[in-house]
């Protein structure tokens, strides 16, 4: 610890503190306004690093302002390396082009040690399809990202995109479970694959906690766009890791905590289309992860 640490007390056993590189999407409900809430219901000092501001996400909403940060992200962590910062976890989200890939790579670099659970979801795309600005180049670049990580998040899409498949092939136990196997090769020490679509009308999560796999986590699919549910099952994820759960019990509340509100949304309909209605299952999630 830095002697500028210490004196400012910036260490505190008793706290886990978490680092958010994702966007701030002001509206739509996604990425960090969905992760702060959830890190602090579940008692997680969470410390957001935007990689963009925009006024709203980019999924169902004619095109919004967008303003990719850069340089501002570097001085940033410089300024919290200078005080001594340190960070339980690292969790990267969405990401604006190549070029903050590898600045997540260098923070990873600065800030995480042996201890640092690091997580990645590589956002990049749902539903088949690559979100707006993204390409296939940024997919071959995230794949190396997901090696340096502890636990990877990615959707079904995300997963083709990453093992270079065709998203439409992924609709199969067979083909999903490879998949899984493929991305676990990449070298995390877990897996947890989301919005995994069969042909039975289910959707459901995989996991493989380096160990053993898991697919049993499944529910009805509703056939709706539902914006920002990688972002709130990944935060959940996170929050039960760091609340000592096991890989598997984490992604099973936090699979749970998803469909609650996936549930509280699709009941809302048509209102809420923009994005999850998590709030009121933030109890039920803290409780869970108490254990
Ligand atoms: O939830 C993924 C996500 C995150 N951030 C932004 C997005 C999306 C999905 O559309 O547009 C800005």
């Amino acid at each position: 610890m830095s002697d500028l640490a210490t004196s400012l007390h910036l260490e505190n056993p008793k706290q886990k503190r978490i680092l958010l590189i994702n966007d701030l999407s002001c509206f739509g409900k996604c990425s960090l306004t969905v992760s702060l809430p959830v890190f602090a219901a579940c008692g997680i000092e969470a410390v957001p690093l935007p990689t963009a501001l925009l006024s709203t996400h980019t999924g169902g909403f004619p095109l919004p302002y967008i303003l990719p940060l850069g340089q501002q992200m570097e001085e940033i962590v410089h300024h919290w390396q200078s005080i001594g910062l340190r960070f339980d976890a690292i969790y990267s989200g969405y990401l604006c082009g190549e070029e903050q890939i590898a600045t997540v790579e260098s923070i990873l670099d600065a800030l995480a040690d042996e201890r640092t659970l690091c997580i990645v979801d590589p956002v990049m795309g749902d539903g088949g399809k690559l979100y707006h600005g993204f390409d296939y180049s940024f997919a071959a670049r995230m794949r190396r990202l997901c090696t340096r990580a502890d636990v990877i998040t990615p959707n079904a899409t995300e997963a083709a995109l990453l093992t270079g498949r065709d998203p439409s092939q992924m609709h199969d136990a067979a083909t999903q479970q490879t998949v899984l196997s493929e991305l676990c090769a990449l070298g995390p020490r877990a897996v947890a694959l989301t919005g995994a679509i069969r042909d039975d009308g289910t959707v459901g999560y995989l996991c493989h906690d380096g160990e053993r796999m898991f697919d049993d986590i499944r529910h009805v699919h509703y056939d709706r766009p539902l914006h920002g549910c990688g972002d709130v099952f990944a935060s959940a994820l996170c929050c039960a890791l760091l609340h000592d759960q096991s890989t598997e019990s984490a992604v099973r509340i936090a699979a749970d905590f998803t469909l609650q509100c996936i549930r509280e949304t699709v009941n809302d309909a048509p209102a809420h289309w923009y994005g999850l209605r998590f709030e009121t299952g933030l109890a039920m999630l803290a409780r869970a992860i108490d254990g």
